[in-house]
């Protein structure tokens, strides 16, 4: 039996980098789009990158969001080799708190774009909404779930400070 491949690929870097890359599968389950997550590790496993990024399109994926901390290549490297398009989300570091992940994520020379979020939770969580964003564009069902989603945030902040 084969299974049909899941319009969202999460590639991380390291199994340590999932507490917040688990944020974009939240967000992506909350919205009903379907996601494989896979350590993907641009120093590590260099052709393991090769192998998923190469053929990241012919399998069926049609986004991909790449976590990394630290020297993140793993957005970059990905995108260089795909033109499928790739959210970075820099993963918060013990040495330099994400900055490092950050700029290595964003400073990506012309030509290879890396949509690149914010540092740690609410960057895997904006990468899981963005990723929907872009699917939205073809599936109306899911621009739907996604302008509810919308309204049940605006509906959740009171204006007031008192309960
Ligand atoms: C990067 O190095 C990973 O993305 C991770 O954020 C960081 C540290 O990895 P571990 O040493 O925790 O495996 O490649």
């Amino acid at each position: 039996m084969t299974t049909a491949t899941p319009p969202v690929a999460i590639i991380m870097g390291s199994r340590s980098d999932w507490p917040t890359m688990k944020h974009a599968a939240d967000a992506l389950d909350r919205l009903g789009v379907t996601w494989a997550a896979k350590v993907v590790s641009a120093h590590r496993t260099p052709r393991r990158l090769f192998d998923f990024a190469t053929s990241a399109k012919t399998e069926g994926y049609r986004v991909i969001i790449a976590g990394a901390g630290g020297a993140a290549h793993l957005p970059g490297m990905a995108a260089s080799m795909t033109e499928l398009p790739v959210l970075g989300v820099p993963v918060e570091s013990k040495a330099l708190k994400g900055m490092d992940s950050l700029l290595s994520i964003a400073q990506m020379p012309g030509g290879v774009p890396v949509a690149t979020l914010a540092i740690g939770e609410a960057g895997a969580k904006n990468a899981g909404i963005l990723a929907a964003q872009i699917l939205a564009l073809s599936d109306e069902a899911l621009a739907g779930r996604l302008a509810a989603f919308r309204a049940a945030q605006t509906e959740s902040v009171h204006e007031t400070v008192e309960d």
